[in-house]
């Protein structure tokens, strides 16, 4: 993606699935505006959207439509910008496409490519790109939220910040390094970089403690259905996402395979995973499918142990570290007076009555908001984040115990720490990074 940017004209189909009412073709390059004066003659004022007919170069009709302009770099991606809204048939969008295509120095544009053009014109820092990613593919109230919020850069600001303070703290160390008899250079400079370095790990460190807040509105917060076999556990995923995803027989091991089911559950995305019952077993296959429901219970965020109220007592697969929620199932079979009582930690539910469910619905919804932190302030919304921020951390510890060491080494530090920042915000380094960041986009974007 990174051959030849500044030279193509690029375009595509920025908007949805085709047929539709309309059809967005947005242009981007040095050429943009040739292309489209070329078919639809006049090019109206800059940002004042005119009606047209698109033609070919021989003057046959292929759509009539809007064209609106946007000179660099007032635009999007910093360059010469044009917007065609034509019909939104599929035949209309692959004769305009066909056309522009012909004219030299014009391709069809790559995945990301309009957002790449405008990171690299510095439209928008890395995370501001990330964000406008996470928000396309928002389904969620809360993940359209979050994604909002960060798109508007402020992670950028506050890592930003971060990095101001350590190169201020360099510039402090170098100065002593460089002019250790000079009296503007007060005294030692060392107790107030260190000071501030730890005032800066404080903030670091709050900051990562809600890492898991921003996986959980970004990529949902995950539930897992496990117990021994036959005890209800597909039926209540059936349940609960309210159709029939899981095959459910009275046949002990029906279920091989983890399935899975995202639930929109208060604006929070929820994903639930149905298990393999967990048994002692010599059968391969059955094997896997245990190693698979005990890998979706580590990972998940909180753990449903489904109980068969009316069968013998099955040995308790346990997750200590876990949230865990007993389900006791099938309680239409037991009587009234049955001993198993619901509790915080336990709850009654019939799949067949639909008895419980809406309230175990509302337990784990309720433990889901409670695993996202209710923060005004900017989470760490990527994985790639959380690795740079603890980088950081982990440079920043080395410099906090290097007090004795040579004020070289420590510095050295700060500069690790202070480059990890930087590539979060993509200031340096960028060149591996921004097909791994904007491949991920759609096309048209
Ligand atoms: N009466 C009654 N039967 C139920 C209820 N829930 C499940 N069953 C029955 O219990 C049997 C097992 O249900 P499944 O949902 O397949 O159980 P499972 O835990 O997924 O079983 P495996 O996948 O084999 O581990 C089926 O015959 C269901 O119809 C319930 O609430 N009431
Ligand atoms: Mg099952």
């Amino acid at each position: 993606m990174q051959s030849r940017p500044d030279m193509d004209t690029i375009f595509a189909l920025s908007s949805g699935r085709l047929p539709a009412g309309l059809a967005v073709i947005r242009l981007s390059g040095p050429a943009a505006f040739e292309a489209v004066r070329a078919m639809a003659g006049d090019l109206p004022p800059p940002r004042y959207m005119a009606r047209r007919a698109f033609r070919t170069p021989t003057g046959a009709l292929l759509d009539r439509g809007l064209l609106v302009i946007f000179p660099g770099p007032a635009s999007f991606t910093g360059e010469d910008c044009a917007e065609l809204h034509l019909h939104g048939g599929k035949a209309v969008v692959a004769a305009v496409s066909r056309e522009l295509a012909n004219i030299p120095g014009i391709r069809i544009a790559e995945a990301g490519e309009f957002s790449q053009r405008a990171f690299t014109n510095g439209k928008f820092d890395l995370t501001t790109a990330e964000a406008l990613a996470d928000l396309i593919e928002a389904e969620t109230e809360a993940q359209r939220r979050f994604a909002v919020e960060n798109a508007s850069g402020r992670n950028a600001t506050l890592y930003a910040r971060w990095r101001d303070v350590l190169i201020q703290g360099r510039a402090l160390i170098e100065a002593e390094l460089d002019f250790p008899e000079e009296d503007d250079v007060p005294g030692s400079v060392s107790p107030q970089v260190w000071a501030s370095v730890e005032d800066l790990v404080r903030e670091i460190d709050a900051h990562l403690v809600h890492q898991r807040s921003g996986e959980i509105i970004r990529d949902g917060f995950r539930v897992a259905i496990v117990g021994a076999p036959n005890a209800g556990k597909s039926s209540l995923l059936n349940a609960l996402a309210r159709r029939d995803v899981a095959i459910v027989s009275d046949e002990p091991g029906t279920t091989r395979d983890t399935v899975e089911v995202a639930l929109d559950l208060e604006g929070l995305k929820v994903i639930l995973t149905d298990t393999a019952g967990i048994r002692e077993t010599t059968g391969t296959i059955e094997r896997e499918g245990i190693a698979r429901a005990r890998a979706a219970a580590d990972r998940a965020d909180l753990v449903l142990l489904v109980k068969d109220g009316t069968g013998p007592a099955a040995p308790d697969a346990a997750w200590p570290a876990k949230r865990t929620l007993t389900v006791w199932s099938k309680t239409d079979l037991l009587d009234d007076t049955d001993s198993r009582e619901t509790s915080p930690d336990a709850i009654r539910i019939s799949t067949l009555t639909g008895d419980g469910v809406a309230d175990l619905v509302a337990r784990i919804t309720a433990e889901a908001v409670k695993a996202v932190a209710r923060t005004a302030d900017p989470l760490p919304f990527r994985e790639r984040h959380v690795n740079e921020l603890t980088a950081a951390r982990r440079a920043l510890d080395s410099f906090i115990h290097s007090r004795d060491a040579p004020l070289e080494l420590a510095a050295e530090q700060l500069r690790m720490a202070s480059d990890s920042l930087a590539r979060i915000i993509g200031v340096i380094d960028t060149e591996d990074l921004l097909d791994v960041v904007f491949s991920r986009f759609c096309i048209g974007k």
